[in-house]
């Protein structure tokens, strides 16, 4: 299948990351998105995701390695943001970081008991965020699997979320240019999940 290393992406001018080798790119439908395993925080692109808690304080897991590698002025601003409620997204600069943004968005903490309005909660995390993206005109974003790690949401759950929910704001805002919209995991499970559902909503074309 067609993976392009990060490094030949940066070539063509599409994605620009400060460490190269460990990337590897998958780009479907029509070029616009990507699935990428690797580490957020070292992306140099317009803005990265961060599933970050309602105080917007920092805190563990992506959160805490995107507060480390952006330095203290973030968390400053940060602090001038009154948090963030589930379901929401705010806008920071990037820092110390590559990326030029950071949208910080609160997905919800799981439970089995309430499923439907978690998952409208995730979905508008998704939502929310491509839309702060679009009204700062910003062409490239990458979200990590948002509420999978400390908060519990079941990984297949969260992935048809995640990929329903973005595949809908494209098609329902074709009017905005996306450059890509990077999907970025973890672990060897999360990008197998990736790669199983991402045919459903972006097929290769
Ligand atoms: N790059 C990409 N993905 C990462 C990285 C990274 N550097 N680090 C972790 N992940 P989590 P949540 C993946 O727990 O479930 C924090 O304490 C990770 O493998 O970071 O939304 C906040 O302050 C997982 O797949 O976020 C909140 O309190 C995914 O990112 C709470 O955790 C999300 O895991 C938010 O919990």
């Amino acid at each position: 299948k067609d993976i392009k290393t990060i490094g030949e992406l940066y070539k063509n001018g599409t994605l620009h990351a400060v460490e190269q080798p460990k990337y590897k790119f998958r780009d479907l439908y029509l070029n616009q998105i990507s699935l990428l395993q690797g580490d957020i925080t070292k992306l140099e692109i317009d803005a990265i995701v961060n599933a970050a808690k309602k105080s917007l304080l920092g805190g563990g897991g992506v959160d805490g390695a995107i507060h480390r590698a952006a330095g203290p002025e973030l968390l400053e601003e940060c602090r001038t943001l009154n948090g963030c409620e589930t379901g929401d997204a705010k806008i920071t600069k990037g820092y110390n970081l590559p990326s030029r943004h950071v949208i910080h968005t609160v997905g919800p903490v799981y439970s089995s008991s309430d499923v439907s309005r978690k998952a409208d909660e995730l979905a508008s995390c998704y939502r929310k965020s491509m839309q702060l993206a679009a009204d700062n005109n910003l062409k490239h974003i990458a979200f990590p699997s948002i509420s999978t790690g400390v908060y519990g949401y079941p990984i297949v759950d969260a992935t048809h979320i995640a990929l329903g929910e973005v595949r809908k704001f494209l098609d329902c805002n074709s009017e905005i240019k996306y450059d890509r919209v990077i999907f970025i995991v973890f672990s060897d499970k999360d990008k197998s999940v990736y790669e199983d559902l991402i045919p459903q909503y972006f097929p290769s074309l």
